[in-house]
């Protein structure tokens, strides 16, 4: 017997790969009900090689569903989980709505399984920031071997990240550019196509962006509330897959070589670093794939024990989709959750 399933926000980028994921993984699902907006009822998304009609997710009755993959925003998220949590159904919830509150943990399997015992205050599980995922998969196994001090992290984030409306921004200016028509800035504040723009999620009053403040926060909350973070976010013309460089500086010395040879031992990390021309991954040719790509392994010598990587990754999925379902995996393989149609 399998396991009742709701992906809620499932007409979305990241609702459409939670599918593609769940069928691609054979994750043990009896039923599968995608749920998105009102406006959204009777479109067709597909799982495997069904298709699969959406229904609303405010009429929903979640008590005889096991599991809510929770993807369609802050604000319904906020509105939502609490009451789908209190009808005996865990939410693994992709928005920033959940990740900081001390009753939710905040989950990337390969980092910090054990955390997720404490779902039960709330029945919510979060999932982080597609940039905070990457990174930790890649500092983890560097945090245990010489303990981590200072990061300091940029940032070159895809369109994907801001969603639909994102990509067709990039796209549509892109195209604007070659038949010189006029650009139109919608989604982001300055023109995205053929630019970079230092700016992702709101402002905060210290002039860090709100996009720098989760990753500085979710780190500490994830990894160690030790380590000291600065980070700085920026929206690139990429379609797909988020890149990342990244300044560490550890309390203890390792070696370049030493931090290669971890990595290449580390759970979901691929290390790809030949010091040649192309011998690095680039967010176009992670897109797809599962793992996190660390190239650029090199000492920095303008601090005690540093070290300088280059960490890209698909942020649709380990970014979002995949670690959601990785961490449902999570909760099966501790028996943490039981389809309740057995239970009956
Ligand atoms: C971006 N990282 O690239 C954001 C998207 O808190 O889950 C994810 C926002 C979040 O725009």
């Amino acid at each position: 017997m399998g396991f009742k399933i709701a992906v809620a926000g499932a007409t979305g980028n990241v609702g459409r790969e939670m599918l593609d994921i769940l069928e691609e993984r054979g994750f043990p699902a009896d039923e599968i009900v995608p749920l998105a907006s009102r406006r959204s009822i009777g479109t067709e998304v597909s799982y495997g090689d069904k298709t699969l009609k959406v229904r609303a997710l405010e009429d929903y009755d979640f008590s005889d569903t096991d599991l809510c993959l929770m993807s369609a925003g802050g604000e319904v998220s906020k509105k939502m989980s609490p009451a789908i949590g209190k009808a005996g159904c865990i939410v693994i919830d992709n928005s920033s709505a959940w990740r900081y509150d001390s009753d939710v943990p905040l989950i990337v399997p390969e980092v910090n399984p054990d955390a997720i015992e404490g779902f039960r205050k709330k029945n919510i599980i979060a999932n982080p920031n597609c940039s905070t995922a990457q990174l930790v998969v890649a500092l983890k196994p560097l945090h245990d071997a010489a303990t981590i001090k200072r990061i300091v992290v940029s940032t070159y984030q895809s369109v994907s990240g801001a969603g639909k409306d994102g990509m067709d921004e990039l796209f549509n200016q892109s195209r604007a550019v070659f038949v010189s028509d006029p650009i139109e800035t919608k989604k982001f504040t300055k023109r995205i196509a053929f630019n970079v723009i230092p700016h992702i999620d709101v402002f905060m009053e210290d002039g860090y962006t709100k996009e720098e403040w989760k990753i500085l926060a979710e780190t500490k909350k994830m990894l160690d509330p030790k380590i000291r973070v600065t980070a700085t976010a920026v929206r690139v013309p990429v379609f797909v897959g988020h890149a990342e460089a990244v300044n560490i500086e550890f309390e203890k010395p390792i070696t370049a070589d030493e931090a290669r040879d971890i990595l290449r031992e580390a759970p979901g990390c691929l290390v790809v670093d030949k010091h040649e021309d192309g011998g690095y991954v680039t967010p176009h040719e992670c897109a797809g794939d599962d793992a996190t790509y660390i190239s650029r392994i090199r000492e920095d010598a303008t601090v005690e024990n540093g070290l300088a990587l280059w960490v890209v990754s698909d942020n649709l999925r380990k970014g979002a989709a995949l670690n959601t379902i990785q961490i449902a995996e999570l909760l099966v393989a501790k028996g943490l959750i039981q389809p309740k149609k057995q239970a009956a």
